[in-house]
């Protein structure tokens, strides 16, 4: 048999959810943004080179010295900042845990057509800069203002739609005081991947809200309609749905895959005998409050490690008496406003937000 043809771009390819196999364009998108490899849920913070990656374009290059944010829109004092600008501004730095919206896609079926992430889209950094909310007060937002729009450097074509990469937030959540505008990521300068010079965070949402590479930041006197506000990130049922907005992280819990990985299958094997299971769980609504694991469907509570911030996961921990066969191992988490975890996965068309119980299966021996 021949080697399957790469196909040409194709910007009007087919996007219907698949139940075949995994298409060149997923492979293609795999290859250019990376998660975090489950082990390194072992540190608080994420080291920078093992945060998840998510870049729906190009990442644009962008001078420092020519770089400046424009403040605009339906404000008073318009403005144009430097970096140094915003450098000498009050300094924040915040533990943030981000999850892209798209994490979990790969399980659902049909598969949405897209970044195919299974668990690992997820990682906590260091997030210092200035706060949002005193440079919109500076900028003095005219009466009529409802939202903000953040666009970023990068640009290309989603949907048929050509566009730079934008996303608004209500003046609400803008105004929100822990809303950071990021210039350096767990101590050093953004690195180009995650939005140098300067990126949008926000903290408990979903990923797509923190726009990285920020060029303007423009209040407007109606929502949004740009590509990546609507349609894209919405909870649709079908193509013809408009759906429900995805704003905060759903509840969830991973763990570490115990023991050592089969290369190609990455199934487990784990000696016989204590063995600690660690993990963390997070959720954009509440804080965590407890975590179950599940070995071979019976639940028991994790122990939890004291938090380490109001916006970043928490720890927990299992020991676990393996005995020797085949075994399933689960984890859940509850947050403080109740949620819980799915067992079967929430299936929508762009797959997003599918928080379900992770699985791992081992082997003791
Ligand atoms: N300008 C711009 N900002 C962006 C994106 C992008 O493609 N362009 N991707 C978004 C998405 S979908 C996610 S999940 C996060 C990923 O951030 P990270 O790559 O720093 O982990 O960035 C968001 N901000
Ligand atoms: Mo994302």
């Amino acid at each position: 048999m021949g080697a399957t043809p790469i196909p040409d771009a194709a910007p009007t390819a087919t996007l219907e959810p698949t139940d075949g196999p995994l298409t060149f364009e997923e492979l293609q998108l795999a290859g250019r943004n990376r998660g975090m490899p489950l082990e390194a849920l072992r540190y608080d913070v994420t080291p920078t080179g093992l945060h998840y990656l998510l870049v729906h374009f190009d990442i644009p290059y962008v001078s420092p010295e020519t770089w400046r944010l424009a403040i605009g829109g339906l404000v008073s004092n318009a403005a144009s900042f430097t970096l140094s600008d915003i450098r000498a501004r009050p300094r924040r730095t915040i533990p943030i845990t981000l999850e892209c919206a798209g994490n979990g896609r790969a399980r659902l079926s049909p598969r949405p057509l897209s970044q195919p992430w299974l668990v690992e889209a997820i990682g906590t950094a260091e997030w210092t800069g200035t706060e949002l909310a005193p440079l919109l007060e500076e900028a003095g937002l005219a009466p009529e203002a409802v939202e903000i729009v953040f666009t970023g450097a990068d640009r290309g074509v989603q949907g048929g739609e050509e566009h730079d990469y934008a996303r608004s937030l209500t003046l609400e959540e803008a105004l929100r005081p822990d809303v950071l505008l990021a210039y350096e990521m767990n101590g050093e300068p953004l690195p180009p991947q995650h939005g140098f010079p300067l990126r949008l965070v926000v903290p408990g949402w979903y990923g797509m809200t923190s726009v990285k590479w920020l060029t303007s930041i423009e209040a407007v006197d109606e929502p949004f309609g740009g590509y990546q506000q609507t349609p894209a990130y919405h909870y649709q049922r079908d193509a013809d749905d408009p759906g429900e907005p995805v704003t905060r992280m759903r509840v969830r819990a991973l763990m570490i895959p115990p023991g050592i990985p089969d290369f190609f299958t990455r199934h487990r094997l784990v000696d016989a005998g204590l063995a600690t299971l660690r993990g963390r769980a997070w959720s954009g609504y509440a804080p965590i409050v407890g975590v179950e694991v599940g070995v071979d469907g019976v639940w028991a509570p994790a122990a939890m490690d004291p938090p380490i911030g109001d916006f970043a996961w928490r720890g927990w921990s299992f020991d676990w008496d393996a005995r020797l066969g085949e075994h399933e191992l689960t984890c859940r988490a509850t947050d403080a406003a109740g949620n819980v975890q799915p067992v079967e996965p929430p299936w929508n068309y762009q797959g997003l937000g599918n928080n379900l119980v992770q699985r791992v299966d081992v082997t003791v021996r």
